[in-house]
């Protein structure tokens, strides 16, 4: 009888635990969907361009502007947009940052993305400039 006690609890943690972690799986799933990613790039990844005016990405979630940022650089690494990138303020999905002239070249454009969940993503990509 004890015997059989134990173990009916033993099965019912079981179900418990599986249980939770099911529901932390789906919790993590929901939440990625909340993560900010890119739509569109412009220039896009790859691009090759003559004079672009600015870099604007639009995103699929709202961003968090004190955290997000875009930084275009050289092929050398030199940072080059000399103002910080701005998020629209209606949508708050897209992020633009205005260009100076720029001689023909390779350049790099690193962003992070702070979704306004909190939950932050980052990436890289290059275009030309001929
Ligand atoms: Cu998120």
């Amino acid at each position: 009888m004890q015997k059989l006690y134990f173990s009916s609890v033993r099965t019912f943690l079981r179900q418990i635990a599986l249980i939770t972690f099911g529901a932390i799986c789906l919790g993590g799933i929901g939440q990625a969907f909340a993560h900010a990613h890119p739509e569109t790039q412009s220039p896009s990844a790859g691009a090759v361009v003559s004079t672009p005016q600015e870099v604007r990405i639009t995103y699929d979630e709202a961003l968090e502007p004190a955290f997000s940022s875009l930084i275009v650089s050289n092929a050398q690494g030199k940072q080059i947009n000399s103002a910080k990138a701005e998020v629209d303020s209606t949508t708050h999905k897209t992020m633009h940052v205005p260009l100076p002239t720029l001689p023909t070249g390779v350049y790099h454009v690193k962003w992070v993305a702070v979704a306004d969940d909190g939950h932050r993503t980052q990436g890289t990509y290059t275009f030309t400039v001929k």
